[in-house]
């Protein structure tokens, strides 16, 4: 059975998959939109655990448990800050995105949720990011036999729309 590929409206921070990615910066020691949201609900455990990890490239993701969430674990990725698409900003997206699921593979990961990396604070506009992260997405789904469902969650209607509207150009919903 191939993965499902999920779009829906909702705070990541309640969903009970295996693992939620989280939106951070380079330090991975929180800061505000989806990683204060996945910090608070998650608990002061979760910034202890991130300290030992000695922060995170751009375009890269680490792991760490869930703790007071209901995901079991949390994948930390920095997509980049939009400069006007002439810093490598697709490439790292992309990147972003594909870490994550090779780190999903690593941990044994079935279930994951992603926010909208990179669209809230850092300014990555949001139909190039949809088609960047629908097509990562796709990508693990054919590499990794073990993958059962990808969310991605967007948090307002028309947000969502955007990811829906990507993802038929795609021909994946
Ligand atoms: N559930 C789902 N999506 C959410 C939630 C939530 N609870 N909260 C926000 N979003 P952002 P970035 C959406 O700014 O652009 C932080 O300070 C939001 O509407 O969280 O990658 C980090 O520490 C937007 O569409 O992440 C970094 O410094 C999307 O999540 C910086 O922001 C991402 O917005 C990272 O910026």
């Amino acid at each position: 059975m191939p993965a499902t590929i999920e779009i829906m409206q909702t705070d990541i921070t309640t969903l009970a998959v295996d693992a939620i990615v989280n939106a951070a910066n380079n330090t991975l020691l929180g800061g505000g939109g989806v990683d204060g949201a996945i910090h608070r609900a998650a608990g002061p455990r979760l910034v202890a655990e991130c300290s030992t990890l000695g922060g995170c490239a751009t375009g890269d993701a680490k792991i760490t448990k869930g703790y007071d969430l209901p995901a079991r674990h949390v994948i930390h990725t920095v997509g980049p800050v939009w400069h006007g698409g002439v810093r490598g900003e697709a490439e790292l997206l992309h990147s972003a995105y594909r870490r994550c699921f090779e780190v999903a593979a690593e941990n044994g990961v079935r279930s994951i949720a992603f926010p909208a990396i990179s669209c809230g604070v850092y300014g990555y506009p949001m139909r190039d990011a949809a088609s960047i992260a629908l097509s990562a997405a796709k990508e693990a789904v054919g590499d990794n036999p073990l993958l059962e469902r990808v969310v991605f969650v967007l948090f307002n209607n028309e947000a969502a729309q955007v990811y829906r509207d990507a993802a038929a150009a795609l021909g994946i919903l």
